[in-house]
């Protein structure tokens, strides 16, 4: 029994006899639309249902929701990732394009169908091609009527935080990654957004209290947040539970969610501002004409003046590491593995700035990694079937796995893991080096450590974290600032495989996903069926640079190779800025022809 409860979405509910749980359908029927968040400038967005800021999804623990994703973009692939949830059981409903499915091709229709155990305040967003900033990003809300702070408030207020861009990512992306841009500085935005606007006014009751979920469901910027004489009760981050704790300034990074309890005053003869200030420690360059601050007003009459923010000269925020869980859960024992990652931001032979774990770029395979694992029979447990650039790390079923992060770049990264939520037992302070296993006991870790599935690393400083494989799915390990994804900071969990060919088959759409995009769905990350373990043809990264040559120098080779032999020293570098587009064209032909494997399918 299907009950139509409105055009859009159109919302169902199924009422199974035996349990609570419902049912929720979404559709979605994806396409460019014209917006103006920041009443800057009109420009084409991604919408769904012809609407844009998306829709707040919702539903409650125990639910299935299932999405019919219909893509009418007419020139890009999309696919959906739902944030924060473990997508247990489900793994190829995860969403990141060629990890857990293909992307969905436009014309093409696909459905997301899952069972969530979890609750909290998640978000969802495109994981393919660096599409998200394009406003394909919203909050997914999941209600629990046995969450523990249910009786401590009386209203609820859902609240994005993101950066805008005035310019799409598929015209962002190319011109960042770009050997006029060997630094890698990322694109710096042009606004602020709050909840989608600006000059948001949250309307309050005095007397009252209010939980405020805030996502950030941006692509770059993390942002201070502070309310004007109220304080900050923090009850979850990213769907985790944690006792009560009292804060006046907090830091969200990229994907990360803070709900908190504010009381209101008695009083409403003041409406009061809160802000929302993007880190601009992350730009390489701070235009004069950006404002980075984004004020709201906690409104306890609309007859009041809402105040301008005092400034605020030094912004101390909460630490996230002191929070611990109302679970209780202990510190998980000594791991199985350690996986150690280095972050490094680097040029490659074709002068372009990339960011690598250890030494290796992620690179996109020719098969998703999930349908690489369901299809390699007991070779699956081997890491080469998933070739080399897409940096696998197979993991034993229920092992304890601790991931430890050094950070060699001098900026903050928020690393992220899909298909769990994990244990955060250490982070070093700002320029703390990296991590020395010798120099820390057991001891010196918190009993019930803080736990969330997106955690700010900062720079020149480590993060070690710790979880149990209890979860067989193939899950990204990687940094949410979206630049960095499209650089290849990426890593693959592939979690129990043999466990998983047990236990996934992968509906019809998904192959003809595939199918569709001409890609293939089985073999090896090269697409070989027969012989599993001859990688050749697997993509790789474009080739490094020969040892002994700096980006200046070997750009200098691909520009021209005869000049280059008669002196590379002669080149300048920043002559290139001037190069027209169509000697760039023919510098990418170039490059191709050194490293046919050049071509890469960006995130
Ligand atoms: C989706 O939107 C496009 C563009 O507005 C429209 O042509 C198409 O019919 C829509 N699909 C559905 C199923 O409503
Ligand atoms: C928000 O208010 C500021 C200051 O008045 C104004 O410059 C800006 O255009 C407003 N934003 C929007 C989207 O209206
Ligand atoms: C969700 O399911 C779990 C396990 O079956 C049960 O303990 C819990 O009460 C359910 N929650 C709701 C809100 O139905
Ligand atoms: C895709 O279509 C949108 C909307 O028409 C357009 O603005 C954009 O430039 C196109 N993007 C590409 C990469 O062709
Ligand atoms: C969703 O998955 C469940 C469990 O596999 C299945 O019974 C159901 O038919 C699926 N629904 C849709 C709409 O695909
Ligand atoms: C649901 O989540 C709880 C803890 O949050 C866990 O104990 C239980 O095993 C989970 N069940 C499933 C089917 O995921
Ligand atoms: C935030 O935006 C959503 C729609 O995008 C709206 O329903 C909600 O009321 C807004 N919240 C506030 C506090 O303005
Ligand atoms: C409210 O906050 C502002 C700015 O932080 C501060 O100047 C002012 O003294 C505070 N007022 C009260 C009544 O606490
Ligand atoms: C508001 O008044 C109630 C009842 O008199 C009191 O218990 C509460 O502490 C007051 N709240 C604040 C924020 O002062
Ligand atoms: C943003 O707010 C901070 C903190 O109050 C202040 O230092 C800074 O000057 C503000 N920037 C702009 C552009 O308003
Ligand atoms: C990365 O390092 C490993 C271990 O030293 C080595 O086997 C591998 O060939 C290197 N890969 C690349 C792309 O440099
Ligand atoms: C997944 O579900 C299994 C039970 O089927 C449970 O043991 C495990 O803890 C769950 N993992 C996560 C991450 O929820
Ligand atoms: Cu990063």
């Amino acid at each position: 029994m299907a009950i139509s409860l409105s055009f859009f979405p159109i919302l169902a509910a199924l009422l199974v006899a035996c349990a609570q749980a419902a049912t929720v359908v979404y559709d979605f029927n994806i396409t460019w639309v014209l917006a103006n968040p920041d009443g800057l400038m009109v420009r084409p967005v991604i919408g769904i249902n012809g609407q844009w800021p998306v829709p707040t999804m919702r539903a409650t623990v125990n639910d299935t929701i299932i999405v019919n994703v219909e893509n009418q973009l007419g020139n890009q692939t999309t696919t959906l990732h739902f944030h924060g949830l473990y997508m247990n059981g489900t793994t190829e409903m995860d969403g990141p394009a060629m990890v857990s499915q293909c992307g969905i091709p436009s014309g093409s229709q696909f459905t997301y169908n899952f069972t969530i155990n979890q609750s909290g305040t998640y978000w969802y967003h495109s994981h393919d091609k660096g599409q998200y900033p394009d406003g394909l990003r919203g909050p997914l809300i999941i209600e629990d009527p046995n969450m523990p702070y249910k009786d401590m408030y009386d209203e609820e207020v859902v609240l994005s935080l993101s950066e805008w861009y005035h310019e799409q990512a598929q015209t962002l992306i190319p011109k960042f990654i770009n050997k006029v841009n060997p630094t890698g500085a990322e694109p710096v935005p042009n606004s602020a957004l709050l909840n989608d606007t600006q000059n948001v006014t949250v309307p309050i009751e005095a007397g009252k209290t209010y939980m405020f979920r805030m996502v950030n469901i941006g692509a770059f910027a993390g942002q201070y947040v502070w309310f004007e004489n109220h304080t900050m009760t923090i009850v979850e981050v990213d769907g985790v539970y944690h006792e009560p704790a009292e804060a006046s300034l907090i830091y969200i990074g990229a994907a990360q969610r803070y709900s908190f309890l504010i009381t209101a005053k008695n009083e409403t003869d003041k409406n009061y501002a809160f802000v929302c200030s993007m880190d601009t420690t992350l730009f390489d360059t701070l235009p004069a004409d950006l404002n980075y601050n984004s004020t709201g007003w906690l409104s306890y009459s609309a007859s009041n003046e809402n105040p301008t923010p005092a400034f605020v000269d030094e912004l101390v925020e909460f630490d996230d590491m002191t929070l611990i869980p109302t679970d209780r859960q202990g510190l998980l024992p000594e791991p199985d593995q350690t996986i150690t990652l280095d972050v490094i931001m680097d040029n490659l032979g074709n002068g372009k700035p990339y960011a690598f774990f250890n030494n290796i770029t992620y690179t996109s395979q020719k098969v998703p990694t999930l349908y690489t694992a369901l299809t390699t029979g007991e070779d699956a447990v081997n890491p080469a079937v998933y070739g080399e650039f897409s940096h696998s790390f197979v993991l034993g079923h229920n092992q304890v796995i601790e991931i430890v992060v050094n950070n060699l770049d001098t900026g903050k990264h928020p690393f992220h893991l899909h298909g769990h939520n994990f244990q955060s037992i250490a982070r070093g302070a700002e320029n703390a080096g990296t991590f020395d296993a010798t120099n820390s006991s057991e001891t010196g870790y918190p009993a019930m450590p803080m736990r969330r599935d997106t955690l700010v690393l900062y720079p020149s400083a480590y993060i070690v974290l710790r979880f149990r494989a209890d979860n067989p799915g193939v899950w990204l390990f990687h940094c949410h600032i979206e630049w960095h994804v499209d650089q290849g900071l990426i890593a693959t969990m592939v979690e129990a495989p043999l466990e998983m060919q047990k236990t996934i088959t992968l509906p019809d759409d998904h192959i003809d996903a595939c199918k569709a995009g001409n890609v293939a769905y089985a073999g090896n990350a090269a697409a070989n069926t027969q012989d599993f373990l001859d990688l050749k043809g697997a993509p790789k990264a474009p080739a490094p640079l020969p040892a002994g040559f700096t980006p200046r120098g070997i750009v200098a080779l691909t520009f021209s190779c005869v000049t280059a032999l008669l002196g590379l020293a002669t080149i300048a570098w920043y002559g290139l800025q001037d190069m027209g587009a169509a000697s760039m064209e023919e510098e990418k032909r170039r490059v191709a022809a050194i490293d046919p494997a050049n071509a890469r399918t960006e995130m």
